[in-house]
């Protein structure tokens, strides 16, 4: 038993260690992440008669690290019989604790469904006289879910937003929207949800409005009153075309953020393809070329060409006609006004053939007996390859036969194109044929008075023969004057043309005498000329 005095030291002495630990609480209290706000009343109490309560030293509530579980603390010591085992508790009246470990200084529970905001929480702590010890502490849970982005839709003339917070007790703080870096203002949409008063978007299971002011939908998705809200945020100013990026980031309250994309095809940028069907190389015949246009986005408006620079024209078939080489010049555009590079293509038409250059006819004289050797020259040029070989029947230095023979040349370009002609080579027979004359004897019967005018005219016929040896055939023979003496003139006209005498022939020649009267003889002189087949002239007799 103890007297007064060590009842008065004791005493003291619990209330200096009382002091000290109220001092201690409040250091510790100083450093706890729990905002201890208030603790219950203590008193001492004479030791053998326990009436002091247990004294809760210290609250602390910490977070786990996951959404909506915490830790809870707390520690107590008692004065006289000593703390009640397994008597200790932690309550928090909106949130389940369990697994709770406890001695005879501490106790740690778990609290889990936290919501995020302010709470409270309460210690009971009894002791073995069954005084009850309390402490009330307050600690605050945090917002750390982002919102979510459910939906963004976007075009080239808006963008709609829409977005919940899964843990929204701290609330918007912000919805920004860019467009390629450009920020737009936004209007907050109702309009553009369901249209309920509460301000959330509900979706078409949301339909439980429960009397916990949470929303329980059939989906899954319990939005718990924070459903997904909505922005509609006007595009002010024109899109160029391409491809544009949209960025939205929501941002609660609390900080945190959660972004998302989207992307706006503000229209065809590609101006359109188009290609030819123009043939490589050099063609013989008129060509139609095709120009085929393809566009990706808004589809081909147009082609235009222009041929060897000439007018613009619209169509897609060319048609080239005439020989030479083209240039097709060529380009589309599509239905946004999007033009093309200018393209070309070449087409190269030869339908002419070579031009010829043969030798006219020619006649050559015979000098190897029946046949004589012909030299000519025969050649082609081609306006697209120059000098083309020609290609004839015969070769200059060939020997040809008597009479005509026809040469056939062509000359063909590398294009296909033919041209063809022929000269004739004629081969003639040269040489003095052999004429003379054969007269009759006087008095023979080619000698006359034709009859007795002729005789009374004194007109007498004298009748030859000329005979072509054994020579070359005579051509274009005849009597190109006869004379005679003592007073006889011939009366016959001169000269007399004979015709042709082939080698070995003969023909007869009548020429008429004016014989004057008592003229009982006289001598008569002819002379004649005879070509050979080559036209060379000869004199009979001979012309010195
Ligand atoms: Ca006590
Ligand atoms: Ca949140
Ligand atoms: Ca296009
Ligand atoms: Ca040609």
């Amino acid at each position: 038993m103890l007297n007064r005095e060590q009842h008065i030291k004791w005493l003291s002495r619990l209330a200096a260690l009382s002091a000290a630990v109220l001092l201690g609480l409040f250091l510790f209290a100083g450093t706890a992440s729990a905002d201890v706000l208030s603790t219950s009343d203590t008193s001492l109490a004479l030791l053998g008669y326990d009436s002091s309560p247990p004294l809760v030293t210290s609250v602390e509530a910490s977070e786990t690290g996951y959404e909506g579980t915490h830790t809870l603390e707390a520690d107590f010591v008692d004065v006289g019989s000593d703390v009640e085992p397994d008597a200790e508790s932690i309550s928090v009246p909106d949130a389940l604790v369990w697994g709770c470990q406890r001695d005879n200084r501490h106790i740690k529970c778990s609290a889990s469904n936290m919501k995020s905001g302010d709470h409270s929480m309460h210690v009971s702590v009894k002791d073995k006289a069954g005084n009850w010890g309390n402490r009330e502490g307050r600690f605050t849970v945090r917002d750390k879910v982002a919102p979510v982005i459910d939906s963004i839709s976007a075009s080239s003339k808006s963008v709609t937003v829409k977005y919940h917070d899964p843990s929204p007790s701290s609330g918007i703080a912000s919805v920004v929207v860019t467009v390629d870096g450009v920020k737009l203002n936004c209007d907050w949409n109702s309009g553009g949800c369901d249209g309920d008063s509460d301000g959330y978007y509900h979706d078409s299971y949301d339909r439980h409005h429960k009397s916990d002011g949470y929303y329980h939908d059939d989906d899954g998705d319990d939005h718990e009153g924070s459903d997904s809200s909505g922005y509609t945020c006007p595009i002010t100013f024109p899109l160029t075309c391409g491809s544009h990026q949209v960025l939205v980031t929501v941002t609660d309250k609390a900080g945190n953020s959660t972004t998302g994309t989207a992307t706006i095809d503000g229209g065809d940028c590609e101006p359109p393809v188009t290609t030819d069907n123009a043939p490589a190389g050099w063609q013989n015949t008129d060509v139609s070329v095709t120009l085929s246009c393809t566009d990706t986005g808004s589809g081909c408006a147009s082609t235009t060409y222009e041929l060897d620079g000439g007018a613009t024209v619209t169509g897609n078939t060319v048609s080239i006609t005439t020989d030479g080489i083209h240039v097709i010049t060529y380009r589309s555009v599509d239905a946004v006004g999007n033009v093309e590079t200018t393209r070309s293509a070449t087409v190269m038409i030869d339908t002419t053939p070579p031009e010829l250059t043969l030798p006219g006819d020619f006649t050559v004289a015979a000098t190897e007996g029946a046949s004589a050797a012909a030299i000519f020259s025969a050649g082609a040029t081609d306006l697209v390859d120059g000098t083309v070989p020609v290609n004839c029947s015969a070769a200059s230095g060939d020997l040809f036969p008597l009479g005509s023979t026809t040469v056939d040349c062509s000359a063909t370009d590398s294009n296909g194109n033919t041209a063809t002609g022929s000269f004739v080579v004629t081969v003639c027979q040269s040489g003095r044929p052999a004429i003379d004359f054969i007269c009759p004897l006087p008095g023979s019967p080619d000698i006359y008075w034709k009859d007795r005018a002729h005789y009374d005219a004194r007109i007498l016929t004298l009748r030859f023969s000329l005979v072509n040896g054994a020579g070359p055939d005579a051509y274009n023979v005849k009597v190109t004057g006869s004379t005679a003496d003592n007073g006889v003139t011939a009366v016959t006209p001169i000269p007399i043309m004979v015709g042709n005498l082939a080698s070995g022939a003969s023909l007869g020649v009548e020429i008429d005498y004016h014989v004057p009267v008592n003229v009982g003889s006289f001598t008569v002189a002819s002379t004649v000329c005879a070509d050979d087949q080559c036209g060379t002239t000869y004199y009979y007799p001979e012309i010195p």
